[in-house]
């Protein structure tokens, strides 16, 4: 008998095991994303070595210098713990893997005007869960389109195995790692409103072009997740929590992947 869903439809569930992908709206009240909005700034205006290391007195000639991305912030803020173990998003995750779902990772993009993307990837090439796969949960803190570097997917890819990636262009991309897409197949942008939250497969290739505003920040709060029987993953993303708070440790995943047991450690993403 299939399990009772808490939070989709079948048909929503289906979506996702079809395409690698869904949007799921009105997980995050307005009184959420106030609150993700007032951290977020916060966090900004500091330097928090190890997790945000920006140039406060920047130039302007790389955005990504003033903004970079805000890595494990639940490692030292509570409210974006508080979100990574969001209940509905939790919920979602739950009905998505047929069991709980542990998180692994949260991260913050405010990807400013003007600032590269991401290349494409895919994301259990880092995470390296097994068995089983991450889900991410990409949440839009602004609209996101294609004129400001909205996330990009690949329909369908969930069905690839791991590939080993080849370097992306340096001029478009922050991170060195690219995964072209297989032939006729191409990156599809994903237009989102403030407060949706896209699920993604962890072997769905995706990624994001440049922000080409002038004025509009993409900002995402993006957390990455383990199925609970998963008993390894990258050492990286250890604790991983429980919805109630509680960590747990997976073993490290000694694996070297696809591209063999010779290749540079390749986390974060
Ligand atoms: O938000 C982006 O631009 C890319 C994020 C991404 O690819 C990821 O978190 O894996």
């Amino acid at each position: 008998m299939a399990n009772t869903l808490l939070k989709l439809t079948e048909e929503q569930k289906q979506h996702f095991e079809r395409e690698g992908y869904l949007i799921v709206k009105g997980l995050f009240s307005v009184d959420h994303l106030a609150e993700i909005d007032a951290t977020f700034e916060e966090i900004s205006m500091q330097v928090v070595p190890g997790h945000f290391e920006p140039d406060l007195q920047g130039d302007g000639s790389d955005p990504l210098k003033r903004y970079p991305r805000v890595m494990h912030p639940h490692r030292f803020n509570e409210t974006a713990r508080k979100y990574m173990l969001h209940q509905p998003v939790m919920e979602v995750l739950a009905d998505l893997y047929e069991e709980e779902a542990l998180a692994a990772q949260s991260m913050f993009y405010y990807k400013p005007p003007g600032s590269r993307g991401q290349a494409l990837h895919q994301d259990n090439f880092y995470l390296q869960v097994e068995p089983g796969n991450c889900i991410a949960a990409w949440t839009a803190i602004d609209a996101a389109d294609e004129e400001n570097g909205g996330l990009l997917v690949v329909p369908k890819t969930n069905t690839l195995d791991l590939s080993c990636p080849d370097l992306a262009d340096a001029k478009e991309s922050f991170t060195t790692h690219y995964v072209k897409p297989p032939k006729d197949e191409k990156a599809m942008p994903v237009v989102m409103e403030r407060g949706d939250v896209l699920f993604f497969n962890g072997n769905l290739i995706h990624g994001s072009y440049r922000n080409k505003t002038k004025d509009r920040f993409r900002r995402a709060f993006i957390c990455h997740y383990a199925n609970e029987s998963a008993t390894h993953i990258s050492h990286y993303y250890c604790p991983l929590y429980r919805q109630n708070g509680e960590t747990v440790d997976l073993e490290n995943n000694p694996s070297g992947g696809p591209c063999g047991n010779e290749f540079e450690a390749a986390y974060p993403h």
